[in-house]
């Protein structure tokens, strides 16, 4: 059983202009495993975020702003080097955020989180800038000019997360934010604040310069999302979370035109051919649809299976889906009362329950916490609003197609478009389909195998831009073309 004890001890604290801030409004943090209450979190008033701020800005007029790219990057690893001597503490705290399987935390949020720190060193020491040698018949002179472009940061970025993979998304940004020279002031998710206040200790600790980096606590929608997402000050948002909160942030962000870059939410399709090998397939989607409880912006929720194996496939996963065990519990109440009523929706509109669609029970200190059962349903039409609306749970609705053009329509027919897998072994066929999918990310027997250097984010209402690699240097900081006449 995961341990809440460390995070009573942490005490989550705002960070600005390299100092912890006490703060006298606070909110209770309970523990998803069994829903005791293990801590509080600080509430930012609007006073802190215009502080945070303005200790941005600071930053950029001072040290911070000065720092060359290889500076930054120095930073960048002894940031990656102080988490990693803290791993077993951020473990621990991520698992007692989250709830989430510790193996998750250890080989996933974690070392993926100094992956970011160390990737965007990389990167951004690495970065090469185009330079043009120009004539222009009939200028004076020469009529020559040499074009070359640089690269200057934002500014003052807002970078705000979620609370699936608190960490790894927090650091996702902040790594090429600051690589860029940027000064940043960041909000994790009111129910996770815990690894982003660690993040905050060992910022410190690696010397990075008073207001380079800040950290706020609180809600989103009317308290200090929302004060630093509508701020003046800021130059830029970063944000990952719901397509809806992404469209209040837009809204906000309106009025200052501010730029945006937006990871959001899915209702990911996996399509399964005939020509699969379909005991892969069955893990493949056990993995995609149920890794951390569904609670993963890229995990599958619409499955397609070709008819002739549509059976066979669906008696394997249902089977798999009643036998997993040690599986964390949602985040909080609200969601798990969120996701159980996509689990009464469903039958509501006809779905055959395959596995699960209710709460487990353990017997012991569990029982009290935000647990729902893996779940697979079936026997849907495709109009149904439980295969159009993301329910960020453990629950995957299978469906059957006849043909390549008909698994591409249903693929596509749906507001979202962040992710997609393709089951088949004819690499004809997966060379044909996955650019036809509409996802900003398709995977080819297989799942979430990410690259960091390549391109991040999805099309249609699951996001704007794209991070990962360059893009996100590329977000983070402004071209200037320089055009000097030779
Ligand atoms: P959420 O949108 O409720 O909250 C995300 C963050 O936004 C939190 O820090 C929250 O406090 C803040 N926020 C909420 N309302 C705000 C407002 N009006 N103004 C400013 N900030 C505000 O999302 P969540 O419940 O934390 O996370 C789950 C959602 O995130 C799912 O929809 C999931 O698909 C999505 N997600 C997407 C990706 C991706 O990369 N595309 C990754 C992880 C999660
Ligand atoms: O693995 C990653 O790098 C990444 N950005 C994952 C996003 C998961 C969304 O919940």
């Amino acid at each position: 059983m995961p341990l809440r004890s460390t995070i009573a001890a942490m005490k989550p604290a705002h960070y600005v202009n390299g100092v912890f801030a006490p703060t006298e409004a606070t909110f209770p943090l309970l523990s998803p495993v069994d829903g005791s209450q293990v801590g509080v979190v600080p509430e930012a008033s609007r006073d802190i975020v215009d502080a945070a701020v303005r200790a941005a800005r600071a930053a950029l007029d001072g040290p911070w702003g000065r720092t060359s790219v290889e500076e930054r990057c120095a930073f960048l690893r002894r940031i990656a080097d102080g988490i990693e001597a803290r791993f077993d503490e951020f473990v621990a705290a991520e698992v007692a955020d989250t709830g989430k399987p510790r193996d998750l935390a250890a080989t996933v949020d974690i070392p993926r989180a100094i992956g970011n720190f160390r990737a965007y060193a990389d990167l951004a020491y690495g970065r090469p800038e185009r330079a043009y040698p120009t004539t222009v018949p009939g200028w004076s002179g020469s009529g020559q000019a040499l074009n070359y472009t640089v690269r200057r940061p934002l500014g003052v970025v807002a970078i705000i997360s979620p609370w699936n993979l608190p960490l790894l998304l927090l650091t996702w940004k902040v790594a090429p934010a600051l690589a860029a020279g940027n000064a940043v002031v960041a909000k994790p998710s009111e129910e996770t604040p815990s690894t982003a206040t660690l993040l905050a200790e060992v910022i410190g600790e690696a010397g990075l310069p008073d207001g380079a980096f800040n950290l706020v606590h609180g809600h989103g929608a009317g308290a200090a999302g929302e004060h630093l997402t509508s701020h003046a000050g800021v130059d830029a948002i970063a944000f990952t979370g719901a397509s809806a909160t992404g469209a209040a942030i837009m809204r906000n962000a309106a009025e200052h035109v501010t730029p945006l870059s937006f990871e959001l939410g899915g209702k990911n399709p996996a399509l399964v051919f005939a020509d699969a090998d379909l005991a892969e397939a069955v893990e493949g989607t056990v993995r995609s649809s149920f890794t951390h409880s569904g609670q993963i912006c890229l995990c599958t929720e619409r499955v397609y299976v070709q008819r002739p194996v549509f059976d066979e496939f669906v008696r394997a996963l249902a089977e798999r889906a009643r036998a997993l065990t040690g599986y964390g519990p949602m985040i909080s109440a609200e969601h798990r009362d969120k996701v159980l009523s996509y689990y009464r929706l469903a039958v509501e509109e006809g779905a055959t329950v395959q596995a699960g669609g209710g709460v487990p029970t353990f017997g012991d200190a569990r029982d009290s916490g935000f647990y729902v059962e893996p779940t697979v349903l079936t026997g849907l039409p495709q109009s149904a609003r439980t295969v159009r609306e993301e329910i960020f749970g453990p629950v995957c609705h299978v469906a059957p197609f006849d043909d390549e053009d008909e698994a591409i329509r249903l693929a596509n027919d749906s507001p979202y478009g962040l992710a997609a897998t393709v089951w088949t072994t004819d690499l004809s066929r997966a060379h044909r389909v996955a650019p036809r999918v509409e996802a900003g990310i398709v995977w080819v027997n297989c799942w979430n195998l990410r690259d960091l250097r390549t391109p991040f984010g999805g099309v249609k209402a699951s996001g704007i831009g794209r991070e990962g690699g360059e893009y996100s240097l590329d977000f983070f900081s402004e071209p200037v073309n320089v055009c000097v006449k030779i």
